[in-house]
């Protein structure tokens, strides 16, 4: 990694149909003034390219990876196995069950490769750019103050009577 550069973060995902969910990290870590790209990946239908694009991730300053994916969902699992980078995995929700099939995929990962698993769907995608940030922010304090006011915003924003 070159520490001259501003770390990024890797936002990964298995098919196009994961962006409408996926773009959502984009939305925040946009929000939070931190430097990104997005890629479809797919650990099944393109997994050479998941290989050279693993390897490579200190290389390109990346200091963590999202991954979404839905279904069988191998991709987190499968970049974490090729990097020690924090990888954050986003179980994107299958039309057949769900999101469970994804979630118990990324989730129940085997002792010895983590993923932090967020939660199905939008939520997660968003609490995964969220974690992020927070990774992010130990090394760079111009971030933990945008997440702070971030934080802050978000409690101002609930009102104290439903009416
Ligand atoms: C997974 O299969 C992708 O992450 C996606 O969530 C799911 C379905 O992909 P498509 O058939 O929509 O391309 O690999």
């Amino acid at each position: 990694m070159n520490k001259n550069k501003t770390v990024k973060v890797s936002i990964v995902m298995g098919s196009q149909s994961d962006y409408k969910i996926m773009k959502l990290c984009e939305k925040i870590l946009k929000n939070l003034g931190i430097l990104f790209e997005t890629k479809i990946i797919s650990a099944h239908r393109t997994p050479k390219r998941m290989f050279e694009y693993a390897i490579n991730l200190n290389k390109n300053n990346i200091g963590v990876v999202i991954a979404g994916a839905g279904g069988s969902a191998h991709l987190p699992g499968m970049i974490a196995a090729l990097t020690t980078l924090p990888v954050l995995g986003v179980p994107v929700e299958s039309k057949k069950l769900k999101g469970l099939d994804s979630l118990l995929s990324i989730a129940q990962m085997p002792k010895g490769i983590p993923v932090g698993t967020l939660a199905i769907g939008e939520d997660g995608a968003i609490n995964a750019a969220l974690l992020a940030a927070s990774i992010i922010a130990n090394n760079n304090s111009k971030v933990k103050n945008k997440l702070n006011s971030w934080r802050k915003s978000q409690t101002k924003s609930v009102k104290k009577n439903p009416k």
